[in-house]
């Protein structure tokens, strides 16, 4: 099959025009006066031209340097809107493709080569395409947390913040939500549509039980539990808030609480104290680290990724352009 030859600011435009939507939730911005061996932030960027990203989940030395934190599609929004050349996304494969998928024309790089996502590898193309042949009348809903073939293969994109609204804007009254099995559940609980879980889930979340919130009632009763909708549901049911980690931030930011108890990534804690800086949160769980995030261990590894262009993240261009459609989809709905 012959592809369209790639049109790139037409889709850097319109990935950015979709992403206006979401500036209603700005990441949130931090300072970079930080030194980079003996060279400001500010002056490294200036040099190669390029913008700086951190996702939520790492560590504070890396958040501090970055020009926005967010969520994935925060940021890969970012990316799009970004007159920068060069985009260094620190956080794990898939948000850097989907930071590629909406800005070909960009060189995106990602610090730890190795910092891949298990809840995304649980997705396999050729399984989705038998699980499609099963159910001919079902439309197929990605979450952002899968490869660029697996969103390829899918209708339409979501995330953990509009996956019910993603879900119930569909026609299709059969749905096949790949890969996070608990996500899947959850959005089952806010849907009148038939739900085809696939059995994927991310084993940080997963690895939350019911004992560690009974334990943490215990220990600090007046405090809200707040949790990613990736753990499990006997888990999300005893909390008193399932959410994305943007919306267990602008929860937190927003309550007249003032303990939380978090059941996401660790890393979100250090966002959540900048923003809230008068209250306390503890985490869920000690379980509750992504070794992949945490491969982007230093500020170094950023500069020295900066300074050789490497490891760059492309993704094949028949491959991209049909995942651009379902994150476009999605931008279009939200
Ligand atoms: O989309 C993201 O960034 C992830 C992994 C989770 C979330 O809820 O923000």
């Amino acid at each position: 099959m012959v592809y369209p030859k790639p049109v790139w600011p037409i889709f850097g435009e319109l990935a950015a025009i979709l992403c206006g939507v979401l500036e209603s939730n700005k990441p949130f911005k931090t300072g970079n006066s930080v030194l980079l061996g003996g060279e400001t932030v500010e002056g490294i960027k200036r040099r190669y031209n390029a913008l700086i990203l951190a996702h939520n989940y790492q560590i504070p030395e890396i958040q501090e340097i970055a020009d926005y934190v967010g969520d994935s599609l925060e940021l890969s929004c970012k990316a799009a809107e970004s007159n920068k050349d060069v985009i260094v996304f620190c956080g794990v494969k898939f948000m850097a493709e989907t930071a590629k998928i909406l800005s070909p024309e960009k060189t995106i790089l990602l610090p730890a080569a190795g910092a891949g996502c298990p809840l995304a590898d649980k997705a396999d193309v050729e399984e989705l395409r038998k699980v499609k042949s099963l159910y001919p009348g079902a439309a197929v809903v990605c979450y952002v947390n899968s490869s660029a073939e697996i969103k390829a293969e899918s209708d339409i994109c979501c995330t953990s913040s509009n996956a019910a609204a993603i879900v119930n804007s569909l026609e299709e009254e059969e749905i096949i939500f790949v890969p996070d099995g608990n996500l899947a559940r959850w959005v089952a609980g806010q849907t009148d549509k038939k739900i085809i879980p696939w059995e994927g889930n991310c084993p940080i979340h997963n690895r939350v039980l019911i004992s560690d919130i009974h334990r943490m009632k215990k220990a600090a009763p007046d405090a809200e539990i707040l949790v990613h909708p990736e753990c499990s549901p006997e888990v999300i049911d005893a909390a008193d808030l399932a959410a994305s980690t943007s919306g267990i931030i602008r929860y937190s930011r927003e309550s007249d609480k003032k303990r939380f108890i978090i059941g996401t990534e660790v890393g979100i804690l250090h966002r959540l104290q900048e923003q809230s800086p008068e209250k306390e949160f503890f985490i869920l769980s000690p379980g509750l680290v992504c070794p992949d995030m945490k491969l982007t261990a230093d500020v170094d590894m950023v500069r020295n990724c900066l300074e050789n262009k490497t490891p760059e993240i492309d993704v094949q261009e028949d491959i991209r352009v049909k995942a651009f459609n379902a994150v476009s989809k999605m931008l279009e709905i939200i």
